[in-house]
């Protein structure tokens, strides 16, 4: 809507599209109520699969009078994405998509996702907003260690970056040690991976002898997987750099649904002149109240190829309507501590990877590596969480065992289960390149 503003400073804050995002909460909604009943409208008249849903919910884009009535209208899950794979869910002819990506698909079939022109044009937009909510400039030199290809992390960060003005390194994943000496050699101010390729590339670093926090680099930002705030402080001390989290969904738009601001670096700015959120109990399916956890549920407003609307994420967070000093009105959402598929239920006690790792990370003697390994023996699930010794302690397993002991009951005494602990020599843990494995499931196989 807005791309044609100049960006420019609001109150000292450098925005990309200041009247978006600084709107009074009245007049984000009153665009909201309008854009919504146009994505209602298309998806019912352009996509088969809505006009079903609707017909059997007895809705009609119509019977939208109000936000509120959007809680008249069905769900929308990955399955109808599958279930209508590879093009069903396209509200417009397969010619006018200029862009496909598709998610991994390591479970059944891959979700596929398309872009027209419009809509490639929307998406650089709400990245350039992000990229420069996080502390982005015009003009500085990003690292882009997404990966390039069908996953939207890559691309989405590229086609942000050089709307806002950045000088763009399209580097993907791997490669790590070449990574580092081409952010020494150029200069990189802004670093964009996964929390957990940070790691990895802070780690191979100090192997290679490179002081990361005498580089340039300024701001990081990471996402497309739960990171803690424990992760936050490890990775602003080893890499020199203001780390700030960004969320976004394939099914949704990739990433651009929403980022924190390095103002606060307190929740992410969910974009809402472009996406409606909810927020849910997943058993009940009603709203829970403001700043309560739930399930985040999205309804797209400016989508034409791929309109979805109350897409349950399965990704569980907060919405908080505080206002930020950074100046923007849009809700945020308070970091994502999961999808509520990676919930290990442990004898009753609900268990988020995250949590693991708000103990691991940062505890003495300790690499901030890890792994859930989940088994079975007879009626009994048994949790083993595998850690690594930090580089600079004793190679004993006396020492290893010890750490065990210690790690054993920090997670009783904060999460509440007992668990086995593997505490591995240097190296035992695999490293990630892009999105971390968290949790190994030996009873599905
Ligand atoms: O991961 C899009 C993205 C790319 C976001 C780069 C941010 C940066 P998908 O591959 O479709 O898209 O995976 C989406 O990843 O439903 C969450 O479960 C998880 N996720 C994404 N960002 C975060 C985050 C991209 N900041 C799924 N914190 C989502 C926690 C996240 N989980």
């Amino acid at each position: 809507m807005s791309s044609t503003q100049p960006a420019r400073r609001e109150a000292g804050v450098f925005m990309f599209e200041p009247a978006a995002e600084t709107m009074s909460r009245h007049d984000l909604n009153a665009l909201q109520l309008v854009r919504l009943k146009e994505t209602l409208e298309r998806a019912y008249n352009k996509v088969p699969h809505f006009k079903r849903k609707f017909d059997e919910a007895g809705v009609k884009p119509d019977d939208l009078k109000s936000l509120a009535d959007l809680a008249r209208f069905p769900f929308t899950i990955k399955t109808d994405l599958r279930d209508n794979y590879p093009f069903g869910m396209f509200a417009v002819p397969r010619e006018e998509i200029l862009r496909l990506h598709a998610s991994s698909g390591t479970t059944g079939r891959p979700t596929v996702v398309g872009y027209t022109s419009n809509d490639l044009r929307t998406w650089s937009g709400v990245m350039a907003r992000t990229l420069a909510c996080a502390g982005a400039l015009p003009g500085d030199i990003l690292h882009n260690a997404y990966g390039y290809g069908l996953f939207t992390g890559g691309i989405g960060f590229h086609y942000g970056a050089e709307r806002l003005g950045c000088t763009v390194v399209p580097i993907s994943g791997g490669m790590t040690e070449r990574q580092i000496t081409l952010m020494a050699d150029f200069g990189a101010q802004v670093l964009c991976c996964t929390p957990s390729y940070a790691l990895n590339i802070a780690e191979v670093a100090e192997k290679q002898g490179v002081d990361m926090r005498k580089l340039p680099l300024r701001i990081g930002m990471f996402g497309a997987e739960p990171w803690s705030d424990a992760m936050r402080v490890d990775l602003e001390k080893r890499l020199g750099l203001k780390a700030v989290d960004n969320y976004g969904l394939s099914e949704i738009m990739g990433p651009g649904v929403a980022g924190e601001c390095y103002v606060e670096q307190n929740g992410l700015h969910g974009w809402e002149d472009h996406y409606l959120f909810e927020c849910i109990d997943p058993n009940t399916l009603q709203p829970v109240p403001r700043g309560e956890l739930g399930e985040l549920v999205i309804t797209t407003l400016t989508k034409e190829a791929l309109p979805m609307v109350r897409y349950r994420t399965r990704d569980m967070t907060r919405l908080s309507e505080e206002p930020c000093a950074c100046g923007r009105t849009h809700v945020r959402i308070m970091r994502v501590t999961g999808r509520d598929d990676d919930m290990i239920i442990l004898r009753g006690v609900n268990v988020y990877p995250s949590q693991v790792e708000s103990v691991l990370v940062g505890f003495p003697g300790l690499a901030p590596y890890y792994q859930i390994i989940m088994s079975r023996e007879g009626s009994m699930d048994h949790m083993t969480i595998e850690v690594e010794v930090a580089p600079d302690t004793p190679p004993t397993d006396e020492f290893r065992k010890q750490k065990a002991g210690e790690v054993r009951h920090h997670i009783k005494s904060t999460i509440g289960v007992t668990c086995g602990i593997t505490v591995k020599p240097v190296g035992g843990i695999p490293r990630s390149e892009g999105k971390a494995v968290r949790v190994v499931d030996l009873r599905k196989k």
